[in-house]
């Protein structure tokens, strides 16, 4: 029955993870995939989440199926971290809002009702950042919309393209959506400053694009939740009615428990229930109803003030260990080995207003370059040159700089 079928192409993210374990070098430095490491290299559970657990032990919860749309205390605390308490949609109660199985269920479920439901028909066409997270185009071709890109990189600075950014989203169709990412942008680490946001949240204005926010790292890119959220509270004071993804899994380390959220501001409580009521009927010949135990840990995590303030530190924690990476190869590379080029973008890029640290970064290597790291030196990334800064500590750093520095001269 299946022998027409060709073998598809492997995940250019998990390939790398394959490469790294076939590597039998003691030496050998995974920096492919996003997930933050601790300073021995080994994944981190939180404190705060293990404190979490103890506490969901203790009260010996039954395994009941949750709701469609997930666990209430769950969805309430999410929402009040991206929007803020002082957000008047949140305050009016005219937020829709599903749990979803993480980030990735989050957009797929957005997708998948933006393509039944947005009212412009012919205008079912998403623009995402060239280049984007590498599951965007297969998550919203999938849900039935349209994909297409807008200028987001500039290779020349290894900054942000912002003229051609503005330029492809003057030139969108009206009223086409718009996917961005909320900050920390994934996979080359450049965000568009508070100015820079203002000015794309005229633009979408001006041409009634619709936005959707993919919020995968709030609090992992400055260290403070808050500030990762200025983007979506500015665009909703601004009077945007806009649609948000949530993951939980770089920011409480829930990766495997695919914890998130999926959010549209609508016009009245009203409007908002029929929503709510629509979401439903998408989730549901889904998945059912997402899973259990980590929406308890995160809304345990959320809604405890003491546990609360202790997981704002331990992401401030991770965030800042990062940015001692991030120097530390800067350090190195410029002042320490004189490698050719120009290093400053892996430095902390410090904006106007808040300074943008994110977990990932692109090198500026060549794709020649990363193949010679990870034959030679045992390096492992994508291919596009991109690192995970979290792949990094004082134990490998200096092996990693020096291999950078060879591969650059060769
Ligand atoms: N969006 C972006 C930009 C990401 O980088 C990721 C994961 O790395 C995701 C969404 C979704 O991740 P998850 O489904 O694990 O929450
Ligand atoms: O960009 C990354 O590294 C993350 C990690 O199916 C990831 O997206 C990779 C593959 C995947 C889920 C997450």
């Amino acid at each position: 029955t299946w022998s027409h079928i060709p073998a598809g192409p492997p995940d250019p993210i998990l390939g790398v993870t394959e490469a790294f374990k076939a590597d039998t070098s003691a030496k050998k430095i995974n920096l492919g995939v996003g997930a933050y490491r601790d300073e021995n290299g080994k994944p981190y559970v939180l404190p705060s989440v293990q404190k979490a657990e103890q506490i969901l032990t203790g009260k010996k919860l039954d395994k009941e199926y949750l709701p469609i749309t997930g666990l209430a205390e769950f969805t309430r605390e999410a929402v009040k971290l991206a929007y803020g308490v002082d957000s008047v949609p949140l305050k009016e109660n005219r937020i829709a809002v599903t749990q979803s199985i993480s980030g990735t269920g989050a957009l797929r479920v957005g997708g998948a009702f933006i393509a039944r439901h947005y009212p412009h028909e012919n205008r079912k066409i998403i623009y995402i950042p060239k280049p984007s997270w590498g599951n965007h185009t297969p998550v919203f071709r999938d849900s039935g919309l349209e994909v297409r890109g807008y200028r987001y990189f500039n290779k020349a600075t290894v900054g942000l393209d912002f003229a051609g950014l503005k330029e492809d989203l003057r030139a969108a169709p009206e009223r086409s959506i718009v996917l961005l990412h909320a900050c920390a942008h994934n996979p080359t680490g450049v965000d568009p400053t508070p100015e820079q946001w203002k000015e794309i949240s005229d633009i979408v204005q001006e041409k009634q694009l619709f936005p959707f926010f993919d919020m995968a790292y709030q609090g992992f890119a400055s260290g403070s939740t808050s500030r990762d959220a200025f983007a979506v509270r500015y665009f909703v004071e601004q009077g945007h009615q806009i649609a948000l993804a949530q993951s939980f899994a770089k920011n409480m380390g829930l990766y495997g428990e695919r914890v998130g959220a999926f959010s549209l501001v609508t016009a009245d409580p009203a409007e908002r229930a029929r929503v709510d009521s629509q979401i439903k009927i998408v989730v549901r010949p889904m998945y059912s109803n997402p899973p259990l135990h980590g929406a308890h840990i995160a809304a345990t995590i959320l809604s405890n003030p003491d546990i609360y303030a202790q997981w704002e530190q331990e992401v401030k924690g991770m965030a800042e260990r990062i940015i001692s990476m991030r120097d530390k190869l800067y350090n190195a590379l410029t002042h320490d080995l004189g490698t050719p080029g120009k290093w400053d973008h892996i430095k902390s890029q410090i904006g106007m207003f808040r300074q943008v640290v994110p977990a990932i970064s692109f090198t500026g290597l060549t794709a020649d370059q990363t193949k010679a790291l990870a034959e030679k030196a045992h390096v492992y990334m994508t291919a596009d040159g991109r690192i995970s800064m979290a792949g990094l500590n004082n134990s490998n750093i200096g092996y990693f700089a020096e291999s950078v520095h060879k591969a650059v001269k060769d």
